[in-house]
């Protein structure tokens, strides 16, 4: 066993796996989220995988529903949640249904009042990235598709840099090639250019590939956990880590971990429904606490969550850069 087994930054919760499919009756999978802070409580938007009679629901299924449907789970201390009974998005009869039917990988991000919503539309052609909007977590509307296939993780960034909306995403990602990384412009969120590549794979755990979460602010720079991919002969490993990125010009890498920050070393990380995973949609800054927040899924079938000093993980980016 490596040494950096016990090594990794981020500490997890003593009551992991927080969220498991037993929460939910008929529930075969709760995992991957979008995370934000609204109105002092924890929003998470959860991936759910239903099974009725033993075969997973939907496509490929028996046709009931969406084969993955998201929805709210809400904690005021962070760590014991409640789902909502409905899903937070349902695009049937609206122009992106046919893009809509399967809703996992959700990333936030907070712009002035408004929470958006990014996810990889999917439909019979690889997955694009669809855009969609909402103020209060019981509703949300679809705005567009804002990526062409195969780009499943636009992540926008929380404000206008120098004048203009910003993401990073993952554009071109195919079994023959990773694709790399790159940061975009629009005046709308809706109609982006301006394309600037970012980065390729850097270290061996993310030679697979590597993909994105919506950017953090820090005085130092753009946060972005990112989640890496290694395949070994026994199949994929995820596995988590950081970038860095110029305030002013966020395709300037200033920092990046060459260690993984988080790996599938506890049980319920390495046996699930896809084998050694930890996989990240986001993070939430705790500013005067100094901490992040990672609530990642494990293994395709649940949750955990895993903190760090805020500032230990910038210092880690620089130091390792
Ligand atoms: C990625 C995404 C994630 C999933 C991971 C491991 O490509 O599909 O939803 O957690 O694979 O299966």
């Amino acid at each position: 066993m490596k040494a950096v087994r016990g090594d990794q930054l981020l500490k997890r919760h003593a009551e992991n796996p927080i969220i498991t499919p037993s929460m939910l009756p008929g529930a075969d999978a709760t995992f991957n989220c979008g995370q934000t802070m609204y109105n002092g409580k924890t929003i998470l938007l959860v991936a759910i995988d239903w099974v009725k009679g033993g075969r997973l629901t939907g496509e490929g299924g028996n046709d009931e529903g969406a084969s993955t449907e998201t929805r709210v789970a809400e904690s005021d201390d962070g760590v014991h949640f409640t789902f909502r009974d409905k899903p937070l998005m349902d695009f049937r009869g609206t122009c992106l249904e046919r893009y809509t039917r399967r809703i996992l990988d959700t990333r936030v991000t907070k712009i002035d009042d408004t929470y958006y919503i990014v996810f990889p539309g999917q439909g019979g052609f690889g997955p694009c990235g669809v855009l969609a909007r909402t103020k209060d977590f019981e509703t949300a509307e679809p705005m567009g598709i804002i990526a062409l296939p195969p780009n499943r993780v636009p992540c926008l960034f929380p404000e206008k840099i120098r004048g203009r909306y910003a993401r990073i995403d993952r554009p071109g990602h195919t079994p023959s090639g990773p694709g790399d990384m790159w940061v975009s412009y629009s005046p709308d969120l809706l109609y982006w250019g301006d394309h600037r590549f970012l980065t390729s794979s850097y270290v061996r755990w993310t030679r697979t590939k590597m993909g994105p979460t919506p950017p953090i602010k820090t005085k130092e720079g753009w946060l972005v956990i990112i989640h890496g991919v290694q395949t070994p002969c026994s199949g994929n490993v995820y596995r988590l880590g950081a970038l860095l990125l110029d305030l002013e010009d966020p395709t300037r890498i200033i920092g990046r971990t060459r260690s993984w920050i988080l790996a599938p070393t506890e049980p319920y990380e390495i046996l699930g429904n896809v084998l050694n995973v930890v996989f990240a949609c986001g993070a939430i800054a705790d500013y005067d606490q100094d901490r992040l927040r990672v609530y990642y899924g494990c293994a395709d079938t649940s949750i955990g969550l895993a903190t760090c000093r805020l500032s230990d993980l910038v210092a880690m980016c620089i130091e390792e850069a």
